[in-house]
């Protein structure tokens, strides 16, 4: 049987290889993805994802995550969770609960403390200096304007075993600056990640104002199992999104998907210049590829 492993972000190249070594010795695409995930979660100089993510406006970093198996489509999600070093991990253990399956905040906290996840102060200085540089930039205190910065990371990984499982799962410290208290499209199911095994997985990084507007992950899913490549589907669900919001909007943020089908193929779309994903098959040995927006 095939496997793959696809992740946005080209920080996530070492947590791929290593997944893809795994998962051609029958690893588990739950396991690899969770590991993937929090290779890049321990890296202090990633900033948009666990220890070292930015802060939000109170100078808080308020982690968002999700976790689904597509074999039973079990879902578990935190959001806005401090003070934890792995949040892939909780929202995962929170996926095999049968209630309770989306925390957030001091419940999250509360669950994680329980199950003996890592407690860890996730503020780094370089964060913090971020943060106290970005006031004297608008030289106010009232809150700067929020926009993902260019190169935004997310990590979002979707994947198949060799038994046929497929997983996707995000990880992020969401926006910089964000309010207190706000929720990206990242532990929102069907937002910012989804999977079946009877068809493939997406994920979604960008502004998750709007990919959530679009339930994009699950679209794509859904795109491609009424018979669209995970290519065609990313593209499709992207395209139409961002017509959409500038039809009725007039604006749209960022957006970048990538997915994979039961088949093993991979899509990506992004609406951005140079978005990197990284790609391991049984086919493709471990790549960052970079995607730009299609005219
Ligand atoms: C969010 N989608 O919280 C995330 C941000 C992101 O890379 O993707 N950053 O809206």
């Amino acid at each position: 049987m095939t496997y793959g492993i696809i992740a946005t972000w080209a920080m996530a190249l070492e947590g791929v290889s290593d997944a893809a070594k795994n998962l051609a010795n029958n690893g588990t695409i739950a396991d690899n993805i969770e590991a993937a995930i929090k290779n890049i979660e321990d890296f202090p100089f990633y900033k948009s994802v666990g220890y070292g993510g930015l802060p939000n406006e109170e100078m808080i970093v308020e982690l968002d995550a999700g976790f689904m198996n597509g074999d039973n489509l079990d879902i578990g999600a935190v959001a806005g969770i401090q003070d934890f070093a792995n949040p892939v991990s909780i929202a995962r253990a929170l996926s095999t609960e049968r209630l309770n399956n989306v925390l957030v905040a001091e419940g999250a906290a509360k669950y994680a403390q329980k199950k003996g996840f890592e407690r860890k102060n996730m503020l780094t200085d370089r964060a913090m200096i971020h943060y106290k540089n970005r006031f004297k930039e608008n030289s106010q205190t009232i809150q700067p304007d929020i926009v993902p910065y260019r190169g935004h990371d997310t990590v979002g990984v979707v994947g198949l075993d060799r038994a046929g499982s497929i997983v996707s799962a995000t990880s992020t410290s969401g926006l910089f600056m964000k309010r207190a208290g706000r929720v990206g499209d990242s532990p929102i199911a069907g937002g910012g990640f989804y999977a079946d095994s009877e068809v493939g997985a997406a994920s979604a990084t960008g502004l998750g104002e709007d990919l959530m507007k679009g339930c994009i992950s699950y679209e794509i899913v859904r795109l491609m199992r009424d018979g669209l490549s995970p290519q065609e589907a990313c593209e499709q669900a992207v395209n139409a999104l961002e017509t959409q919001l500038i039809k009725r909007k007039g604006t749209v943020g960022d957006l970048s998907v990538v997915a994979i089908d039961k088949n093993g193929d991979y899509g990506c779309a992004t609406t951005i210049a140079n978005f990197s994903f990284v790609v391991a098959t049984d086919k493709i040995e471990p790549t960052v590829f970079i995607a730009n927006r299609v005219a």
